[in-house]
């Protein structure tokens, strides 16, 4: 019976790629506190600064020399190769795994490429950037009804149910570049059967490492083509 997949990745599989992740520096998030970008309380106390903080972030993503890394290659090979059911959950909001060739990708924490309606949750996709006199696509008189779609702090993650559902079932679970601080995200692995074969890659220990019955320290772009090819391997 071929084996369920389903991968968690962070801020840890892009960092190789140049973006720099969440808790990378001291606590500050490209000179910000998450309280006063990535809130929805934030976005109604100061929208132009939040707008900034993700146009900002946008533009940089859409620079050239942002490119998938070895990592995401591998992850979208497994996919590709694998014969049982397969789940990319990212708490990232690039789309460095899609660039990749990733199809089965739930970007749980939203994605910085789309904008959201604030008043019929309507997607749209979105590589410009926006602000309060952004018009809306659909009703061009109307300014500034676009929000990033990014689930701040306090909002409800997307997909909870396929994940949890995932996790249920899983057989393998890998675990690439994220440092297990941020729920419900981190809380996943221990939704997984204690049949599980749980595998985390990171550069350092994480609060939820001793739950992992194998935790491999180093760099996402060396590690995870490795383990790829070992699952690969396995009968
Ligand atoms: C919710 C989108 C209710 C925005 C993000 C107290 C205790 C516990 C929980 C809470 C608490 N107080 C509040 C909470 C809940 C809160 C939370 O967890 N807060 C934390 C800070 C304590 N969570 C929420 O608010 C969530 N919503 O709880 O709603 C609810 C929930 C369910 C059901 C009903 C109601 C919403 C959380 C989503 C927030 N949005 N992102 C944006 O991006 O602008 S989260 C943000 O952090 C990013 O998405 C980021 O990805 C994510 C997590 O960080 P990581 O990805 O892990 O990145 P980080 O930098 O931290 O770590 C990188 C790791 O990689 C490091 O370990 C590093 O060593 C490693 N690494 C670096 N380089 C490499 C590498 N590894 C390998 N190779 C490398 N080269």
């Amino acid at each position: 019976m071929p084996k369920s997949i389903l991968v968690l990745t962070g801020a840890g599989i892009s960092a190789e790629s140049g973006i720099p992740t969440f808790r990378g520096s001291d606590g500050l998030w490209e000179g910000h506190r998450i309280e006063d970008v990535a809130t929805p309380e934030a976005f109604s106390r100061n929208p132009v600064l939040v707008h900034q903080f993700y146009n900002q972030r946008r533009r940089k993503l859409l620079d050239p020399s942002i490119q998938p890394n070895a990592a995401h290659v591998a992850l979208a090979k497994l996919e590709a190769a694998h014969q049982g059911d397969f789940l990319l959950v990212t708490q990232n909001i690039d789309d460095l795994h899609q660039r990749a060739g990733s199809r089965k990708v739930l970007a749980m924490h939203g994605q910085l490429l789309k904008a959201r309606c604030r008043d019929t949750g309507k997607l749209f996709d979105w590589r410009e950037d926006l602000s309060l006199e952004t018009p809306h696509p659909l009703a061009t008189t109307r300014l500034g009804r676009l929000r990033p779609h990014v689930v701040w702090f306090g909002e409800i993650p997307i997909g909870l149910e396929l994940i949890q559902e995932a996790a249920q079932s899983a057989d393998i679970f890998l675990a690439i570049g994220t440092s297990a601080v941020v729920y419900p995200a981190a809380g996943i692995v221990e939704a997984t059967p204690a049949s599980c074969l749980k595998i985390e890659i990171n550069l350092a220990a994480t609060p939820t490492s001793s739950v992992f019955d194998r935790s491999i320290r180093g760099s996402a772009s060396i590690e995870v083509p490795k383990i790829v090819e070992e699952i690969l391997s396995m009968p």
